[in-house]
């Protein structure tokens, strides 16, 4: 297996987004660092990620020979990993992984000298959130009162990463976007994308080959999306 290669296991780090960095040059591909709880997760842009112990928090270190469609296969592996244990979870692009209309889970890529970080938060067996959480965060233990083994989801969770990134590796694109497909909450539905300098509304008609969310305008003109915050349009 690549992913796990080698693993760091601690019980507390600020990151582990942020330690990956301090390891890139030294660490072989596939490394992992994986901790109990994080003082100073982070989200995308800068945000924070609430961490306590009973969640995931890990960070791949990855050499792809295209960066585009890691989270891609990071939300796959996850849905997967779950799925195997009984909970059916959804994507929701770009890096939202979803239960019962609440996020349980996100991924952050970051690109450094073509070296990719990915980081993977899974809120497992958390119990509460925060006050400012509580309407959109939630946990597999809150949704489903099931109480998964970590270690097990973990190692699942590697071992799937590791089959999506052998495939993403020997460019079976086709079957990788086929599974997202599977995943994801999307498709067909109305979305407002917020980028940084506008916003768009329209239906979900596909995922691009590269990762790009494929979107229809209400005059029917199809858009591209790159990036973007993605929100479900109240029907
Ligand atoms: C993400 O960002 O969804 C990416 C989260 C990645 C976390 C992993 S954990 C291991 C690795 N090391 C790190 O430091 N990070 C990665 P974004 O789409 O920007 O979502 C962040 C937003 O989600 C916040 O602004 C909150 O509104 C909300 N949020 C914070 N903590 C949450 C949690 N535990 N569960 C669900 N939502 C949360």
């Amino acid at each position: 297996m690549i992913i796990g290669s080698k693993l760091y296991y601690f019980d507390s780090l600020e990151s582990t987004n942020e330690y990956a960095k301090t390891l890139i040059k030294d660490a072989p591909e596939g490394a992992v660092i994986l901790v109990d709880e994080q003082t100073g997760g982070r989200g995308r842009f800068g945000r924070q990620w609430y961490s306590p112990k009973g969640g995931i928090w890990m960070s791949v270190i990855l050499h792809p020979p295209d960066p585009s469609l890691i989270a891609i296969i990071a939300g796959i592996a996850v849905c997967k990993a779950l799925h195997m244990n009984g909970v059916l979870p959804g994507i929701k692009w770009p890096n939202d992984i979803v239960l019962n209309g609440k996020k349980i889970g996100g991924i952050l890529t970051e690109i450094i000298d073509k070296i990719v970080i990915l980081g993977i938060g899974v809120n497992l067996n958390i119990r509460e959130f925060p006050d400012e959480l509580e309407a959109t965060a939630s946990s597999v233990f809150l949704e489903t009162k099931k109480h998964l083994e970590k270690k097990m989801v973990f190692d699942t969770l590697c071992k799937q990463l590791d089959d999506c990134y052998i495939m993403l590796k020997q460019n079976k694109v086709t079957d990788l976007l086929t599974e997202w497909r599977h995943y994801t909450i999307l498709l067909g539905q109305q979305v407002v994308i917020e980028m940084p300098d506008k916003e768009l509304s329209g239906k979900v008609l596909d995922i691009s080959r590269d990762g790009a969310l494929i979107v229809m305008r209400s005059d029917g003109k199809i858009m591209r999306v790159v990036a973007g915050v993605c929100h479900l349009r109240k029907k």
